[in-house]
């Protein structure tokens, strides 16, 4: 599979292409704007979510909601387009980057001290393509009963108690949260308000779960196919995304081999299982056919409503970076996408593995592949 994406935050359009994708897979592109909703939702986002609608338009690759097996092109319009469409003259230019957005490293790369030119590619709303081309994958998963969730495991300094039992259990809490989380949503709803009252930003930690998928994605014979790090770098390509966990992660460092790892069973029933998941699914770069467990850590929006010194890059001389539009939460719309990376990563380790010209090879394949697994072990 082959994704590539275009747009700029202010631009026509976002859009996405998917190339490699299996025939025969049925989409629907309402649950594509359903999952186009929830990224634009969430307590704390800002005036902007408020101005777009945002809805896919499907320009190729499907036939009465069928896939093709040609390359998918997906569109997002946006409505602010409002600084592509002013005439040069009358757009100021932008020359002092904010701190911790890629304004002063595009500006210093690209050679530009006009730091719109870096900042409207830049934009966390390139996003809005990821979610596309992530919902047609967790379309694709849902045919082999792949679910994928994730949960707001915590907010600034508000963290969750609660450790979930099961995929059924987050889908079934979240549902039931503005704040995508299993509890503490009236502290987590309070730090939001306390930092806009502050005109500041927060972030916060995502745990993501992959169920219902089998054991043997990804592979131990080379390091770009193990599953773990195709998943950490698909996370860690989200903007605002500082750090990557897989199962216990850095919890790991605090217990002894003894204790951490997961004991091998097996039962008539189940076969060969583990009695803990502490590895989080993945071994060996390999899924071991338990719930995939990942957690990722988001920065506070890099945009202050009140703005951090920087550097006039034409003048040097200091000055407060600008005022502009931003959120001052975005946890909810980091989990969507997140999911959304995730569901990319699976559905390119199940097409490695079981095919990929139609849905109805690749389900026999897969078919096979169970009673093999079972007969076997
Ligand atoms: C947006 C994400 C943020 C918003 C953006 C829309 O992106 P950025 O990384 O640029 O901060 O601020 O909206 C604007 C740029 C704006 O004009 O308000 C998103 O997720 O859609």
């Amino acid at each position: 599979m082959r994704i590539l994406t275009a747009g700029e935050s202010h631009g026509q359009a976002n859009i996405a292409i998917l190339e490699g994708f299996p025939k025969g897979v049925k989409i629907d592109t309402k649950i594509i704007d359903q999952e186009l909703k929830r990224r634009a939702s969430g307590p704390g986002r800002g005036k902007r979510m408020s101005i777009e609608s945002d809805r896919v338009q499907v320009l190729s690759g499907l036939r009465n909601k069928i896939t093709l097996g040609s390359p998918i092109a997906l569109s997002v319009k946006n409505k602010d387009t409002a600084i592509f469409s002013q005439t040069p003259d009358k757009l100021s230019d932008m020359n002092v980057p904010r701190p911790a957005h890629a304004d002063l490293a595009g500006a210093l790369k690209y050679g530009d001290v006009d730091v719109r030119n870096i900042l409207e590619r830049s934009s966390a709303r390139e996003t809005v393509a990821r979610v596309c081309v992530g919902s047609v994958c967790k379309q694709f998963l849902s045919n082999f009963r792949i679910q994928i969730a994730s949960f707001t495991l915590s907010l600034g300094e508000v963290i969750s108690d609660k450790k979930p039992a099961s995929i059924r259990e987050i889908i079934d809490k979240t549902k039931k949260s503005k704040l995508n989380s299993l509890d503490k949503e009236k502290q987590m709803l309070a730090e939001i308000d306390k930092a806009k009252k502050c005109k500041d930003t927060i972030g916060g930690v995502i745990e993501i779960w992959v169920s219902g998928l089998p054991a043997g994605l990804g592979s131990c014979m080379h390091y770009d196919r193990r599953l773990d790090a195709r998943l950490s770098c698909n996370l860690m390509s989200i903007p605002a995304i500082k750090g990557v966990e897989v199962g216990l992660g850095f919890e790991y460092t605090l217990m002894r081999g003894s204790e951490a790892h997961d004991v091998i069973c097996y039962s008539k029933n189940k076969g060969v299982y583990h009695k803990a998941n502490n590895s989080g699914g993945i071994e060996g770069g390999m899924s071991t056919g338990e719930p995939i467990v990942l957690r990722i850590a988001m920065k506070p929006i890099s945009t202050l409503a009140e703005p951090l010194d920087s550097v006039n890059l034409k003048t040097k001389k200091t000055e407060k970076s600008p005022r502009v539009r931003s959120d001052t939460c975005a946890i909810v719309a980091c989990g969507v996408i997140a999911e959304s990376m995730s569901a990319i990563v699976i559905a390119e380790a199940m097409l490695e593995k079981f095919g990929f010209d139609s849905i109805r090879e690749i389900k026999a394949n897969y078919d096979n592949y169970l009673k093999y697994i079972k007969n076997k072990f």
